[in-house]
């Protein structure tokens, strides 16, 4: 390629640096992300780590007794790719070994090693996203996918999705979440800044399907003065419940707690929610990015290493 043509095109990748830029949240810290692509140490007891600005080893149990050397991670889901994008190298929290879903079954669990949420300060709005693909039951029904002692994303009786402040604070989906042996996206928003009206959104996406709002409800703030805080009431819990008991009998891939500590920042919204679908996805192929327009061109370009995130 001659000089010249690098003259014209640096310009359009800082252009579009910034537009991805603006896009992404301003204040929103990624927290926790957990992709289960590999072992921090193969063979001895079936840890990964996150990659999340709040750091944590977490450890995958098969049951309540000490890491089984069996692996919890695998390469294929229901026969295909074991992550969500579908690579060669994207594994997955295989909990498939769970005896059913939720309530009165027992299963595997992932849980942060040291078992404290300290060193997180309080945080004013948070997003859990993660993505499930259930083995061979459509309903998600009662499993735990993520919870601290503090706030928690988990299935309710019919399916639909629960967010949780303190235990004490729930509000509901309006619908039901499920889709038998398919990756589907699901996060939930708290925005502890909102005075009044609704705080929390529900949101739902697919490998082809683009993310879309659910429903929004009202967290009664009362309880706990206002803010989540993610300061004390012990560690994270990611597919299950400390004692095994609540399993999510399937496939869990791309776990991730963002939060901001004062504003509104932490709760992303639904482009934000897109863009990071379209991140996890299989690539598009360059003729899907041309249709895609700009975003497109920055899911190939960051991909290909070309852009930071
Ligand atoms: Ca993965
Ligand atoms: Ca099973």
């Amino acid at each position: 390629m001659k000089p010249q043509n690098n003259n014209r095109i640096l310009p359009v990748l800082l252009q579009l640096c910034a537009v991805f830029t603006l896009a992404s949240s301003a204040h929103a810290v990624l927290l926790f992300d957990l992709d289960f692509n590999s072992y921090s140490n193969p063979g001895t007891n079936n840890r990964v780590q996150s990659t999340g600005a709040a750091g944590g080893t977490f450890e995958l149990r098969r049951s309540t007794t000490a890491g089984s050397a069996a692996s919890l991670l695998t390469t294929t889901a229901n026969g295909v790719g074991g992550g969500v994008s579908g690579r060669a190298d994207d594994q997955s929290f295989n909990e498939t070994a769970a005896t059913g879903m939720g309530t009165g079954y027992t299963g595997p669990v992932a849980y942060n090693v040291a078992n404290t949420m300290s060193g997180v300060a309080a945080q004013t709005s948070v997003t859990i996203a993660a993505w499930f693909k259930t083995d061979s039951t459509t309903s998600i029904t009662s499993a735990r996918l993520f919870e601290t002692g503090n706030i928690s994303m988990n299935s309710a009786a019919s399916g639909e999705i629960t967010f949780s402040v303190n235990g004490a604070n729930s509000v509901l989906s309006s619908a039901a979440y499920g889709a038998t042996q398919e990756w589907v996206f699901v996060a939930a928003t708290f925005d502890g800044s909102i005075a009044s009206g609704n705080n929390v959104n529900f949101y739902i996406g697919g490998l082809d399907r683009e993310v879309s709002l659910v429903s929004s409800a009202r967290m009664n703030q009362s309880n706990w003065a206002g803010l989540p805080a993610l300061t004390s009431g012990g560690g994270i819990r990611i597919g299950n419940v400390g004692n095994n008991t609540r399993p999510f009998d399937g496939y869990l891939d791309n776990v991730q707690l963002y939060g901001e500590t004062s504003g509104g920042g932490g709760a992303l919204g639904r482009d934000q929610l897109e863009l990071l679908r379209l991140s996890q996805i299989p690539e598009p192929s360059t003729s899907a990015a041309l249709v895609l327009g700009g975003v497109g061109t920055m899911l190939l370009l960051r991909r290909r290493g070309l852009a930071g995130r």
